[in-house]
């Protein structure tokens, strides 16, 4: 496929991710100016590189045409949240919307993979505006722990570096940093409270200082 086609196929994927980036910040700001607590720290996005769509598609045995029907992940967006339990509110927040309709949710916190992967997926519907009119497309929403974040970025590198074929040493190292961290967000979560009310007090110390 030429790379003009490339372009006109992704547009529509580039403007949902900058739009839902826009979003979700926003979402950041409502909370930052009503001194409340926010479930997302951070957020980020991508369009699939064509690379990897391509090596995608091959893996699962699919044709170039079927790219926009059988893949989910041409446009992701990433939460990041300080606490486990911020996932939860995160996911409630998404279910809620009227701008986007949830197509389907994939538990990986529950269901740890067995690479040690932890994260929450939703797939959602979500409506652009382009030149030739309306398109829903598919957006995939990861949601994790800066310490699930922490782990899949390592590995990720990792599977990259080795071609999917980690060793097997690399691997259970990787296996047993992801118990750790398993341990580190529960540890966290039992300080959660104590943390949140420290947040919000300075939230409402700089409030108060800006109105004066
Ligand atoms: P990239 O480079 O991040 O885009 P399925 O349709 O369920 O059979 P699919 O579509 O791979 O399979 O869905 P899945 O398993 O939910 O994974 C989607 C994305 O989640 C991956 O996209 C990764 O971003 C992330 N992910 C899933 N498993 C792992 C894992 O074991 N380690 C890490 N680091 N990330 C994982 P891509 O296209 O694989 O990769």
């Amino acid at each position: 496929m030429k790379i003009q086609l490339w372009r006109e196929m992704l547009d529509p994927y580039d403007l949902a991710v900058k739009e839902l980036i826009t979003k979700f910040e926003h979402l950041k700001y409502e909370h930052k100016a009503r001194g409340l607590y926010c479930p997302i720290e951070d957020v980020t996005g991508r369009v699939k590189s064509v690379s990897s769509i391509l090596d995608k598609l091959k893996k699962k045995n699919l044709e170039l045409e079927q790219m926009e029907q059988e893949l989910d992940d041409l446009a992701g967006i990433r939460i990041i949240c300080q606490f486990v339990e911020d996932i939860e509110k995160v996911v409630s927040i998404i279910r809620s919307r009227t701008d986007m309709t949830v197509r389907q949710e994939k538990d990986y916190i529950t269901n740890e993979k067995t690479s040690g992967y932890r994260s929450y997926h939703i797939i959602v519907d979500y409506q652009v505006q382009t030149l030739n009119g309306p398109k829903t497309l598919k957006v995939e929403i990861q949601i994790r722990t800066m310490g699930m974040n922490f782990w899949s970025t390592i590995e990720h590198s990792l599977q990259y570096k080795y071609k999917q074929n980690i060793p097997e040493h690399i691997r259970e190292k990787l296996s047993n940093a992801a118990d750790a961290i398993e341990v580190l967000d529960r540890e966290m979560s039992e300080v959660r409270n104590e943390i949140m009310d420290a947040q919000n007090a300075r939230q409402i110390q700089s409030n108060i200082v800006t109105e004066i």
